[in-house]
């Protein structure tokens, strides 16, 4: 008897995922999977970030949550021309590529320079489904501790920038900052690390910076020049 074996359960997500990065690619859009565990600051890193790149780019949120769109609202009340998509995912964990690629028809892309895709709050699943993004960029928090990047080793490995969010917590938290780098050193030497806040500002300019550079790097007019 020849019994059938399914190479790869995500081959389907895959082909989305291709389809949703040739759109991207398509319209000059830079895309960031944002991944972090639940309250680790995204949505409030997201909202000070639309609100730095008024008039510099035109920006895209699409929130994936399992239920809500309060994200959504947050990211949309700061207007700024600011288009946002909001996924529920019912009891989904993470968002697969599907999603996305609802979502993007959603949007006007050729007005997009810098879509972010909040991913459902997880440290975990999100990493191993590609969406189509350009980036995964992870992000943890002064009060979740010191050790989620060496018990997370998968998104650590995966990730092209990772944030340490809420600093401004550092002095009434413990959290070994000097620990916790040498953790994502051993796991990946290469990934750098920003820490930053969403409430007083600080690393937010460095963060910007690199946002418009990699965004600069993506465009269609620097690929012709290369
Ligand atoms: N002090 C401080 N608080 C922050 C910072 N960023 C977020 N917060 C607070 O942390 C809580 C969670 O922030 P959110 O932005 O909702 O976190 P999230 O990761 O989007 O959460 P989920 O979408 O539910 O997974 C809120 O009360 C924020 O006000 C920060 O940089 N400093
Ligand atoms: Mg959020
Ligand atoms: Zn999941």
């Amino acid at each position: 008897m020849i019994i059938p074996v399914i190479q790869n359960v995500l081959k389907l997500n895959d082909e989305v995922a291709a389809m949703n990065r040739a759109m991207l690619r398509d319209a000059g859009v830079f895309a960031i999977d944002l991944i972090g565990a639940p309250g680790c600051g995204k949505t409030a890193l997201l909202e000070e970030t639309i609100r730095r790149l008024d008039g510099v780019k035109r920006v895209a949120v699409i929130c994936g949550d399992l239920a809500t769109q309060r994200d959504a609202d947050r990211v949309a009340r700061h207007g700024n021309g600011a288009q946002v998509v909001q996924i529920n995912t019912g009891k989904g964990c993470h968002l697969e590529a599907n999603h996305v690629h609802q979502a993007l028809q959603q949007l006007s892309l050729e007005n997009v320079d810098i879509l972010f895709i909040e991913n459902v709050g997880n440290l975990i699943c999100p990493v191993g489904f590609d969406l189509g993004q350009n980036v995964k960029v992870g992000i943890f928090a002064i009060a979740g501790g010191d050790d989620k990047a060496a018990k997370h080793p998968a998104l650590v490995n995966e990730a092209r920038l990772l944030l340490l969010s809420q600093v401004d917590l550092a002095p009434y938290v413990p959290f070994d900052q000097e620990q916790f780098r040498r953790d994502i050193g051993l796991i990946n030497a290469h990934v750098p690390l920003l820490p930053l806040s969403s409430v007083t500002g600080e690393g937010m300019a460095r963060w910007i910076r690199w946002l418009r550079l990699r965004h600069a790097c993506q465009s269609p007019l620097a690929l012709q020049v290369r």
